[in-house]
């Protein structure tokens, strides 16, 4: 092998690495997330639909049109959520890692609600 041979290999190599990593950060973007909606009603949160299942990634879309005031900040202590809404920045993301009732609470631990999350389905 001649040097200009090495020194094209490693110049391949170098210009192929910052594909690889975009490649991969494209798939990561690709994952398959459930999207459900976060409103109040008079008895407090609404989550639609009302479970998810464990495991897969969710974007939970709050709805500022009955979401107000300090109810936007989101307390969901199952999965560590803690997020403050606001127009422009309404969607809470997280993955449940546990089954069951969970519960959501405003910052003031005021309003509540409640979702499940299911266990993945067995095939
Ligand atoms: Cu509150």
């Amino acid at each position: 092998m001649t040097t200009r041979t090495i020194a094209a290999v490693m110049m391949a190599v170098l210009l192929a690495a910052p594909g690889a990593v975009l490649a991969q950060a494209g798939q990561d973007q690709a994952k398959p997330a459930q999207l459900v909606k976060l409103s109040f009603d008079d008895k407090g949160y609404v989550v639609t639909p009302s479970t998810v299942t464990k495991g897969v990634p969710v974007k939970m879309d709050v709805d500022l049109d009955t979401v107000k005031g300090c109810m936007r900040t989101v307390v969901i202590d199952a999965f560590n959520v803690k997020q403050t809404v606001k127009a422009g920045a309404t969607t809470i993301e997280f993955t449940p890692t546990k089954s069951g009732p969970i519960q959501i609470v405003c910052g003031m631990n005021m309003g509540k609600g409640q979702f499940t999350v299911a266990e993945p389905a067995t095939k």
